[in-house]
């Protein structure tokens, strides 16, 4: 019989490439979204996928509705991909955050400690745990300080996963997964920002992309293949915690300067900073060690920095052709807002 899988934030940039994955793999797959009013499938749609999974409603904040879907989908392997994943909008609404990233994933544990046991659970756990950073690179036995309300609900989540392992003999087990982008990222996060601006300008659409903290550094890898790490490292003989990453590390400057060089312009010209895109704290410098992922289970990114960025400025580019000759397709872009004026507003709105 298939194995049957349930991803909660299936609707994400991870949601749906490892729904996709999954899938391949001959996987019947259940996947969470919220209801909203205006639905957000785009990335299941660009991937083909909608009529391959199963959808159940759920909310990370609601443990009626976790519970249900869980009953729902008789899971052998839970991936808990939900998260507000955005480190800047923490900042702005850490109580949320802390109830959807580390009081939502506690929710799962205890579902399937009174429910079922011997599902298994993957954490999407991050790199942003090691905030101000301890050592270089980054490995399983580096200390955590997180640097913001993010960080702090992921370290919740993080310890509750080991300690429900520890306790209660689950299956459970936390990857701590480094940046990973590609063509389907969120257009807030800096790297499809990047990308999405350049094509932009490229087509005349902008004249400028405004951006923050150029100096922060990031070990930025390809989305695809993280995801299948989450599914090895829930084919392991044991539960454990692993880091992935491709162990190089670039700044946001040096994004910017490769993105635009592809379209042969010079990010020079174009880039601007505000610090309205600066957060009231960063994390300076991320770099992976994934020895132990590589050595234990085999995993091994093969994507790297410049293969990378090609890959995101391609997708863009021909995204923005197509759609200046009057093709309809699943994207996003279109109806982004303007980021600079809705900051704006926000800022307003705390001075008065
Ligand atoms: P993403 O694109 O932002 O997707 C997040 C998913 O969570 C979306 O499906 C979203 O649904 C859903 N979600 C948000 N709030 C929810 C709630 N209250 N209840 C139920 N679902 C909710 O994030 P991603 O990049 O795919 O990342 C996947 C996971 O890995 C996240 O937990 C993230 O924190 C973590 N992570 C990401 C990275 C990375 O570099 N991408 C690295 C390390 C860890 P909507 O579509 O309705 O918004
Ligand atoms: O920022 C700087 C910003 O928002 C990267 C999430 O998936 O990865 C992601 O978190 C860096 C930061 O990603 C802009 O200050 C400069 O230093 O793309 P980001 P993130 O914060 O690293 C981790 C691993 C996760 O777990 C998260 O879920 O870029 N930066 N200028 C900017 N960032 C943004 N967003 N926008 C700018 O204009």
């Amino acid at each position: 019989m298939a194995k049957k899988a349930l991803i909660t934030g299936i609707t994400g940039q991870d949601g749906a490439y490892l729904a996709d994955f999954l899938l391949r793999k001959g996987y019947k797959v259940y996947g969470t979204y919220r209801r909203s009013s205006t639905p957000n499938f785009w990335r299941l749609q660009y991937l083909n996928l909608l009529n391959k999974i199963t959808l159940v409603p759920a909310d990370m904040a609601d443990m009626a509705s976790l519970l249900e879907a869980v009953t729902i989908s008789e899971p052998d392997e839970i991936y808990n991909l939900a998260a507000q994943s955005y480190v800047g909008a923490s900042f702005d609404q850490p109580l949320l955050t802390t109830e959807i990233d580390g009081s939502g994933a506690t929710r799962l544990l205890e579902i399937i400690r009174h429910l079922k046991k011997d599902i298994k659970l993957y954490q999407a756990s991050t790199s942003e745990l090691y905030g101000t950073i301890q050592e270089t690179p980054q490995t399983e036995k580096t200390q955590f300080k997180p640097n913001s309300p993010y960080a702090t609900a992921k370290l919740l989540a993080f310890h509750n996963t080991r300690i429900y392992r520890e306790a209660y003999n689950l299956f459970a087990s936390n990857g701590i997964l480094f940046n990973h982008e590609s063509p389907l990222r969120g257009l807030e996060f800096v790297t499809r920002k990047i990308t999405n601006g350049v094509a932009r300008i490229k087509h005349n659409l902008q004249k400028e992309l405004v951006l923050g903290n150029l100096e922060a550094k990031r070990d930025w890898g390809f989305a695809p293949e993280y995801v299948e790490a989450m599914w090895m490292i829930l084919q392991h003989d044991k539960p454990d915690d692993f880091v992935c990453a491709t162990g190089e590390t670039h700044s946001v400057k040096e994004f910017a300067e490769e993105a635009f060089s592809l379209a042969n312009l010079n990010y020079k010209d174009f880039v601007k900073t505000d610090k309205l895109f600066m957060r009231p704290k960063d994390v300076d410098l991320l770099r992976g060690d994934a020895r132990k992922i590589k050595e234990q289970i085999g995993w091994e990114p093969k994507v790297k920095f410049k293969e990378l960025v090609k890959i995101m400025i391609k997708a863009d580019m021909e995204r923005w052709d197509k759609f200046s000759k009057g093709e309809l397709f699943p994207w996003d872009a279109p109806n982004y807002p303007n980021e600079i004026s809705v900051l704006k507003r926000h800022i307003k709105k705390i001075r008065l």
